[in-house]
């Protein structure tokens, strides 16, 4: 049997990213915001249904870009349930990150619990739509706008996705969308950030490169961070095909839901009302079932089977951060991340691996 790793780039077929690449070798224009790139800015802003992009040569470098562009200060609330990126984004912007517990539902930012956590220090909320599931963006845009601060969305898992019909990048003054190649869109590595002030732009475009601000004057420490045109390129064919792609991860979804639903100890995501998923992730809690996470994610690998505890440990735990910031009390993180398993998940995933990786959790 092939392996099966939690997920498997999704890419246009051969030919199709060849014919894209071709006119580079007339050009010979391989970066700096080049033509490829100019065009999938144009291309996302009409899938995502927005006004104003910046693509980065990754997600992380695109959040902490767009942190450093609002000029923050102080703290910054954000919830530990998440990739590494989110929380080093805060840090290495010189932002003390102030932990905030997540709901037990969705894993997104509790809203209950943001408000006793703003301060006169507070200068803005990052929350995770973590696994592409919807954080309260209503109680979050309320909050923020009650204590003015700032809100950007780590919207890496989320592409695609929109709630009650808008796009959910429309929400916060910014969001964040990673393009990597484990992501449902994928540049081979890419991100962007999408945002409501125009002015942010040129900003923007100026922090990633260099922060030079014109042909003799360098207004910002801005770094290195552009999209080239060959992952532009591939996000070009790669767009083309996203929707066939999330329609196919659906089914494996609702494969996965089908097997495990109603199954004591084996809790799964409730889909979300008016929320258009995107299907990234298939994470499932293992609380009281017969065998824990770590021994359903260790019998599933003794099958050559490798899902992933994402996310844990919680960023909140790790060593770097350790007696360098109060990493708060956020008993609900702890306990998801101690007992969530995410299953394989890609477009090509047959149901026959599906219904493989069900019996042997399920032991059939
Ligand atoms: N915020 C959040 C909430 C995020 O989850 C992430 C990234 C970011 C911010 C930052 O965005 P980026 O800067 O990455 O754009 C992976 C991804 O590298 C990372 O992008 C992602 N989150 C995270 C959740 O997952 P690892 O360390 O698990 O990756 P790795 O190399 O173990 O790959 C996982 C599996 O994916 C492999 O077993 C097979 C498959 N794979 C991987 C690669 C690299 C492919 O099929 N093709 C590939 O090219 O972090």
């Amino acid at each position: 049997m092939n392996p099966i790793q939690v997920t498997r780039s999704s890419m246009p077929g051969f030919e199709e990213y060849v014919e894209e690449i071709k006119d580079l070798w007339k050009n010979h224009w391989l970066t700096n915001m080049g033509v490829k790139h100019k065009q999938l800015e144009k291309e996302l802003l009409k899938y995502l249904d927005v006004s104003n992009i910046a693509l980065f040569v990754n997600g992380h470098l695109a959040l902490e870009n767009i942190i450093a562009a609002f000029n923050l200060t102080g703290e910054v609330i954000t919830t530990p349930f998440t990739f590494a990126s989110t929380t080093h984004a805060i840090v290495r912007n010189g932002l003390k990150p102030v932990f905030c517990d997540i709901n037990p539902e969705d894993y997104t930012i509790d809203v209950d619990k943001l408000e006793n956590l703003i301060n006169e220090k507070t200068s803005a909320i990052v929350p995770v739509h973590v696994y592409g599931n919807v954080c309260n963006v209503e109680k979050i845009g309320k909050l923020a706008k009650e204590h003015n601060l700032k809100v950007i969305y780590d919207a890496a898992h989320a592409f695609g996705v929109t709630v009650n019909g808008v796009s959910i990048a429309n929400f916060g003054d910014a969001a964040m969308f990673s393009f990597h190649a484990t992501k449902v869109f994928n540049t081979i590595e890419g991100g962007a950030v999408i945002f409501h002030d125009e002015k942010l732009y040129k900003k923007l475009n100026q922090l990633k490169n260099f922060g030079i601000t014109s042909r003799e004057s360098v207004g910002y420490i801005g770094g290195n961070a552009k999209m080239n045109e060959f992952q532009a390129a591939m996000g070009i064919c790669n767009l083309r095909h996203v929707d066939s792609e999330i329609a196919k991860r659906k089914s494996v979804v609702e494969r996965y839901t089908e097997r495990l639903s109603d199954i004591k100890g084996i809790k799964l995501c409730k889909p979300q009302r008016g929320v258009k998923r995107n299907y990234a992730y298939f994470p499932v809690i293992f609380d009281g079932y017969k065998l824990n996470r770590n021994e359903v994610f260790e019998k599933l690998k003794t099958q050559k089977i490798f899902a992933r505890k994402y996310f844990y440990p919680l960023t909140n735990r790790f060593e770097c951060y350790r007696d360098r910031f109060d990493i708060g009390e956020t008993p609900v993180a702890k306990y998801i991340s101690d007992r969530v398993l995410a299953l394989p998940l890609y477009a090509d995933l047959s149901l026959e691996d599906v219904d493989r990786i069900c019996d042997i959790i399920l032991d059939k």
